[in-house]
């Protein structure tokens, strides 16, 4: 296979003209949810504030060179202190729905014992302010800010943080069940495992492979215990979720080294969560790769049963996609001296965004159908998709960002292709609200639709936010 032509859109990185953007919903059904999203530690601030504690960023961020220009989330978007008219802003834009996530050591500091009535109040607060402007929340329990004490008591390689995360998830239902039917328990396990236990470059920082796989398990383990306690604790019925990263990895060419080392990337990147999530197993492909690089899942009886709990849905968050070799660059050997097998992205010198990822609307339409068809009957929302470009404002902070708008347009009509292909496909979230903290690149990378000063805390929508209210708005009138 040619993946290189494959996966070129076909107008690679056009323009986004007023005309060429508005069909982007074409095709979507007119109960399709459209959402934004945003996460705690990215956008909060107040990290000191109303007895929350330290969670893992707030000591990442003070490792120096751990992040761009020594930055933290002590401030970021000072969401907590302008919440209401954040949420005004949101519901300008006419979603139906705001992603956000609670800060763990917020409502319960420390990570253990009773809720903390002043954090708690927060988010008490953005619920019903949500509510009386008809945007429906939806919660994400864990987006990586994970209290420092638990992590010092071993972290997610250590088994007891997916009960500790299991008792913090019921303290939130019971205080926001009255009110808020979607729930997500965890955002991106593979990046908390493999960005901030195997590579190191997110919190906590460590760099051991086969810790990484133990907090996989512990991650979703946690998600399981959470997902039964949720249930058990709800006044009504939920929709409950798990939101996974992933694209779709490509093999280079038709031949077996590169077939195996696509097999491999997606093994590690997507059925690693899936399988057990959904089908109660680990792949034993996954588990024979993983053996090769010395790590062991640390399976206990009644965990994957656990893990298996029935989702309701299923949050894809998608920015990009990859082309795999099984060969170095030069053609030899395929295998290490440790007897791994190579695995090698192949770059595809495609329009990139801001963060140097290729730009693949492609890859969404397939990583869609593919789910659809191998985790059938599961309803998939788009959490999160969305770039950073790097942004000129004009005096009076307006962005003329076409180079987003164009790549939401691009996805959206991608999401559009996969439901007409079958993949039962509900919802897109756009990441982001607003630009933001963005982990170990600081404030230098922007994600928002709308703009953020940081010096003024001026929020200001950029053409694409404008872009996608507009195309939010078409879709609903179908609605009658
Ligand atoms: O900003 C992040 C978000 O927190 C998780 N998903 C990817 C986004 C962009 O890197």
């Amino acid at each position: 296979m040619d993946a290189t032509t494959d996966i070129r859109p076909a107008e690679a990185n056009a323009a986004a003209t007023a005309a060429a953007a508005t069909d982007a919903a074409a095709g979507l059904p007119a109960d399709f949810l459209w959402g934004v999203a945003t996460s705690s530690y990215q956008i909060e601030g107040a990290v000191a504030e109303d007895g929350r504690t330290p969670s893992i960023w707030d000591t990442f961020c003070r490792v120096p060179g751990a992040v761009v220009d020594g930055e933290n989330g002590d401030t970021a978007c000072d969401h907590y202190h302008r919440m209401p008219d954040d949420v005004a802003l949101i519901a300008g834009l006419g979603v139906d729905s705001y992603r956000f996530s609670i800060a763990w050591p917020r409502v319960q500091p420390g990570g253990r014992g009773p809720a903390n009535a002043a954090g708690l109040a927060f988010y008490d607060r953005l619920v019903d302010e949500l509510l009386a402007k008809g945007v429906l929340p939806w919660i994400t329990l864990y987006h990586w800010d994970l209290p420092q004490e638990l992590e010092d008591a071993g972290g997610w390689p250590t088994r007891d943080t997916a009960h500790r995360f299991a008792d913090y998830a019921e303290l939130v239902m019971d205080a926001l069940g009255d009110r808020v039917r979607h729930w997500t328990t965890l955002n991106e396990p593979w990046c908390s495992a493999m960005l901030g236990y195997d590579q190191g470059v997110h919190a906590p920082g460590r760099t051991h492979f086969p810790d990484a796989i133990k907090a996989v398990h512990h991650l979703l383990l946690g998600h399981g215990l959470a997902a039964q306690r949720l249930r058990a604790a709800a006044p009504e019925p939920i929709q409950l979720g798990i939101t996974l990263n992933m694209g779709n990895a490509y093999p280079a060419s038709d031949r077996q080294a590169d077939r195996d080392a696509a097999r491999r990337a997606d093994g590690l990147g997507a059925r690693l969560y899936l399988d057990p999530l959904i089908h109660g197993r680990y792949p034993a492909d996954v588990i024979s790769d993983l053996a090769l690089r010395g790590a062991e899942i640390p399976v206990q009886d009644g965990d994957l049963a656990a893990i298996s709990e029935p989702l309701d849905m299923l949050g894809v968050n998608y920015y990009s996609s990859h082309v795999f070799s099984g060969t170095p660059e030069d053609g030899e050997p395929e295998t290490r001296p440790s007897g791994e097998p190579y695995s090698r992205i192949v770059p595809q010198n495609l329009p990139v965004t801001a963060m140097g990822w290729d730009i693949i609307p492609r890859g969404l339409t397939d990583l869609l159908t593919r789910l659809g068809r191998d985790y059938p009957g599961l309803p998939l929302y788009i959490t999160e998709n969305g770039a950073a470009f790097d942004d000129t404002a004009d005096a009076d902070g307006r962005v003329q960002d076409d180079d987003r708008t164009a790549y939401l347009a691009d996805h959206i009509r991608a999401v559009a292709a996969a439901r007409a292909a079958g993949a039962d496909v509900r919802g897109y979230f756009a990441w982001s609200l607003m630009d933001n903290f963005e982990w170990a690149y600081g404030y230098d990378k922007r994600f928002g639709l709308v703009r953020v000063d940081y010096d003024t805390q001026r929020r200001t929508l950029k053409q694409s936010a404008e872009w996608y209210r507009d195309t939010v708005r078409r879709s609903r009138e179908q609605r009658g």
